[in-house]
């Protein structure tokens, strides 16, 4: 809980690097009040990821499994055929390509590890995915579908013949099922001082979930935040990843200081009302009701969630691993003095005063939030400008009974003056839950 009122300007591409990775490393990030920014190095932009050719490895990955008992599980011929087909596409891509050989119950398994040529050894951004299914089922969600979106990342990076600041790296682990045992081997094995040089791991467990949701994981806040810019650029609300902690290959990298991020579509939790309001689909069902079932074929995908996902692994990886900032890098203006919300009581209200921005607030003005606060359902934001015009960013909902509010609203504020005392405003509309408003800020 801090008291202060923070004015950054936006870093230079450099400066946010340097502020990114030192605080992906632990170290204090650079000084926030940066000089005006140095003209940012042209980078290309992120690549928009052809979902035909994510799912064309995903059709690949099903006939695996059609032709060997309808699984590619740890120990099964469909795991070594599924490692056969993913290392030939990289190969081909020119990546420098390692097969990591563990056991476990009994039976033989592999990592999946490519490294692209190339960026500083010494800062490392690595993305993964299991390539092993249930032997349940062809795991075309779980995690065929990870597995895909990475790949072709990987394949988009060799087209684009990206020369990255950091090193990329990429894996594939095996035996994650059997509790992240090809993943924990990679980690144990990994020398700490090799270990040490890996500034990110991001993990993409389920991305096309039939009945799609879009959960961040919220382990390391940089790397969260690259994914909900992304989403916010998209116009698609984003929900915290919690209930994969410790679930998936990103745990062991975590337990070894590893800072980690990544992203999820769903599994057997049930789709709220509130969250079927802001993604579509269907409400009282499950986000992938064939989880570990035979039924995670090709036919148990979201085109949609497949496509926005495999686009946001590519912003994320060019984004972490060019040294640039992409768009919102304007200047921000956040308060993070802790407000209580009274219980079903009048409204509170938190200011920041935004000073030296000329002309008017943009059409897409992102307007952060973080409350920590029990039954969200009762909360009512707004955000009210300098002339009091108000812009409802939220309202109550009795269904969505999650808990906390960490979400970044797009509002077109194109007709405020951009300087002045803005406020956010919160009320509490139902009785028995309380919280606090922790921090919001604005990004012009
Ligand atoms: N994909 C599941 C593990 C899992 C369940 N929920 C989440 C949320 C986020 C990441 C992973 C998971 C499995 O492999 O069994
Ligand atoms: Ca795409
Ligand atoms: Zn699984
Ligand atoms: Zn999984």
């Amino acid at each position: 809980m801090s008291t202060r009122l923070t004015l950054r300007h936006a870093l230079t591409a450099i400066g946010a690097a340097t502020a990114l990775s030192a605080a992906l490393v632990g170290a204090s990030p650079a000084a926030t009040a940066a000089a005006p920014a140095a003209p940012a190095p042209t980078v290309a932009a992120a690549p928009d990821i052809p979902v035909a050719n994510v799912k064309a490895h995903l059709s690949q990955l099903q006939s695996i499994a059609t032709a060997n008992s309808g699984n590619r599980a740890h120990g099964r011929p469909g795991y070594k055929a599924s490692v056969d087909y993913v290392k030939g596409k990289l190969d081909a891509a020119g990546y420098t390509t390692t097969l990591q050989q563990f056991t476990s119950s009994g039976a033989t398994g592999w990592n999946l590890i490519a490294d692209w040529p190339g960026g500083d050894a010494n800062h490392v951004v690595m993305s993964g995915a299991h390539l092993d299914s249930v032997t349940a089922g062809p795991g075309i969600n779980d995690d065929g579908s990870g597995t895909a979106g990475t790949l072709e990342v990987a394949l988009a990076v060799s087209r684009a013949g990206l020369q990255p600041t950091k090193h990329l790296r990429f894996g594939w682990f095996g035996a994650e099922e059997l509790g992240m045992i090809g993943s924990k081997y990679y980690v144990n094995n990994l020398p700490s001082a090799e270990r040490s040089k890996i500034d990110a791991y991001l993990n993409f467990d389920m991305i096309g979930s039939p009945n799609p949701g879009y959960f961040v994981y919220d382990d390391n806040a940089p790397l969260e935040t690259v994914f909900k810019d992304f989403f916010a650029t998209k116009g698609i609300p984003t929900e915290i990843e919690t209930e994969g902690d410790g679930r998936s290959d990103h745990a062991p990298f975590k337990s070894a200081g590893v800072p980690v991020g990544g992203l999820f579509s769903g599994a057997d939790y049930i789709k709220t009302a509130a969250q079927a309001q802001k993604w579509g689909g269907t409400s009282g069902q499950a986000f992938d009701a064939c989880y570990h079932r035979s039924c995670d074929t090709y036919a148990n995908l979201n085109d949609s969630a497949l496509d926005n996902n495999s686009d946001a692994i590519a912003y994320a990886v060019w984004n972490l691993s060019t040294g640039t900032t992409t768009p919102p890098s304007g200047t921000v203006f956040e308060n993070t003095a802790d407000v209580t919300i009274p219980d079903a009581g009048a409204a509170v209200t938190s200011s920041v005063t935004v000073s030296g921005v000329a002309g008017n607030a943009p059409s897409a003005l992102q307007v952060g939030v973080n409350i920590v606060h029990t039954y969200r359902g009762d909360l009512v934001i707004d955000l009210v400008a300098p002339d009091g015009s108000t812009y409802r960013l939220k309202n109550s909902s009795g269904s969505d009974s999650a808990d906390n509010v960490n979400t970044t609203y797009t509002v077109n504020a194109s007709s405020e003056v951009a300087n002045g005392v803005w406020k956010l405003k919160v009320q509490d509309v139902a009785s028995a839950d309380t919280g606090y408003l922790n921090s919001w800020k604005l990004t012009f």
